[in-house]
């Protein structure tokens, strides 16, 4: 397997580093958008007609996913080609004032691609730590940061919508900060005397559900407490033009060269806070609402590219950072009857299929077939050993481990074998939970949560009480548990999830 695959490689290298090679590569990760939240995955309360042209134009893969079933775990395996789990501390949801959960000295796929002579762009949610030990000093030089790990330009929020502080930064520092006006972060006790959410409800536009009572910014409550900074504070309702233009900015500024945009929407985490032109467009609510606005940023990032006659050289992907969840915190959910995950099993933060497979369509004319779809199983942890082939870089020696590459797939070529033969599913956390997927099977252990972001879902059903086998060739939602009808299959994906755990 191995000398097959680094044969591959080598002739991926070779018919890749020749002539026009070197493509663009936009790389558009949304948040929280599940299996089942557009059209081309079978949507029919959200109109998606901009990402489903990518698909109609390229790939549209049906076994992808996200490395967790949250945000900070899932783009620190993105970022680094290494599973979360494996790199501690800072695997789970990042407070906003975590300090940056990667090595500067990684290579990561900015780094990677800068080396390869991309220019290199960062727009949109970051998540994954500021600055050194005891985290970012938010009123001077906020590093290391984005330009640190291999970005030659980021413009972005520092954590969630609903994280403080809920300011942008751009490359080094917060963008309109007053200088009279210092912004202090914390996350252990109340500063300051603005009143909380729980203290002031009625100034709330947004109702929370559970959590996100601390801050209230423009009318919703957040999670962590923020004082200062008033100038800076982001309007929730401009957000997504905000990064929509900062990315064609990059885009424009970058068209003389080889770019790489990585655009992290904000769009559809919560707080679904849409501009005013997209509120009342779903027929599902504001969720819906949230769907449309993201589809915009997906058209008008497709339209500069036009504009600019950057089409064909440009390796276009859209793709999730976890699976959906409908109620997140607020009510900003709609209806119940959109299915956000399609047919599949849990939501976000679960290691069933919901949380983790996701919408992933790549679009490169000429290079990859129209209206094709592939069934190969990939995750976002394979785009760093994908792009290095690409490029025809090398990756260091004991760098990007868990990164496959799979750029023979997203290319639409058969192979042999699957390139990828197993995936750990992981919501957060060292410890897990965990899930494994092998083949057609997938395992999940007992003594963990199974879907945390269920209606209902309370402490005392969190743990699943005995381990979960399925096959997935014939049973994609997760309903019938093989686990005592195939002990043998069970004992053989145990031991082969405590292999590579412990590898
Ligand atoms: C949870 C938040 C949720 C969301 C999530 C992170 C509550 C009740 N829930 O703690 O709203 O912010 O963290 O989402 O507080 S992620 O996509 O960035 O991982
Ligand atoms: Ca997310």
């Amino acid at each position: 397997m191995k000398i097959l695959c680094t044969a591959m490689l080598a002739v991926v290298a070779a018919t890749c580093a020749h002539a026009a090679d070197k493509p663009n590569i936009v790389f558009i990760l949304a948040d929280d958008i599940g299996y089942g939240d557009v059209g081309c995955y079978g949507a029919t309360m959200v109109k998606t007609p901009n990402i489903d042209r990518i698909a109609a134009q390229g790939c549209r893969f049906t076994d992808a996913h996200s490395p967790a079933s949250t945000c900070t775990p899932t783009r620190r395996a993105l970022m680094t080609g290494v599973y979360s789990w494996r790199q501690k501390p800072g695997s789970s949801i990042a407070p906003g004032d975590e300090p940056l959960t990667i090595p500067t000295n990684s290579t990561t796929l900015p780094s990677l691609l800068k080396q390869a002579g991309y220019r290199t762009g960062a727009v949109g949610k970051w998540h994954l730590g500021l600055g050194g030990e005891g985290g970012p000093d938010w009123n001077a030089d906020i590093k290391p940061g984005p330009l640190e790990l291999g970005f030659d330009y980021a413009f972005f929020m520092p954590a969630t919508g609903d994280r403080v502080p809920c300011v942008y930064v751009e490359n080094h520092r917060v963008v309109g900060l007053d200088p009279n006006d210092p912004i202090k972060v914390s996350y252990k006790e109340k500063i300051g005397n603005e009143p909380t959410g729980a203290e002031r409800p009625d100034l709330l536009k947004l109702k929370p559900t559970h959590g996100h009572d601390n801050t209230i910014i423009n009318g919703v409550s957040r999670i962590g407490w923020m004082t200062g900074g008033k100038t800076a504070r982001w309007v929730d309702e401009d957000m997504g033009d905000t990064y929509t233009k900062k990315a064609l900015a990059f885009i424009e500024q970058s068209k003389a060269a080889p770019f790489f945009l990585y655009l992290a929407t904000h769009n559809i985490h919560v707080p679904r806070v849409p501009n005013q032109r997209f509120q009342g467009t779903a027929a599902c609510g504001r969720r819906g609402d949230s769907i449309h606005e993201l589809d915009e940023t997906v058209g008008k990032v497709m339209a500069k590219l036009e504009e600019l006659k950057l089409v064909d050289n440009t390796l276009l992907i859209f793709t999730s950072d976890n699976g959906g969840v409908m109620d997140d915190g607020y009510e900003d959910v709609g209806s119940l009857e959109h299915k956000c995950n399609g047919v599949l099993h849990g939501y976000k933060g679960s290691v069933y299929e919901g949380g983790h497979r996701l919408p992933f369509i790549a679009r490169w004319p000429g290079r990859i077939k129209p209206g094709t779809e592939s069934k190969a199983l990939i995750t976002h942890l394979d785009m760093v050993a994908s792009f290095a082939a690409l490029t025809g870089e090398k990756i260091p020696d004991g760098q990007c481990r868990d990164s496959i590459n799979v750029l023979p797939c997203i290319l639409g070529e058969t192979t042999d074998k699957p390139l990828r033969e197993t995936f750990v599913a992981h919501n957060g956390g060292v410890q897990g939970p965990f899930g494994l997927r092998a083949g057609d099977w997938k395992f999940i252990p007992a003594g963990q949560p199974g879907n945390p972001k269920a209606k209902g879902f309370k402490a005392a059903n969190r743990m699943l009480p005995t381990p979960q086998l399925y096959n997935l060739a014939d049973d994609l939602p997760e309903t019938k548990n093989l686990a005592a009808d195939h002990p043998e299959k069970l004992a053989e994906m145990q031991a082969l999830l405590a292999r590579i755990l412990g590898k």
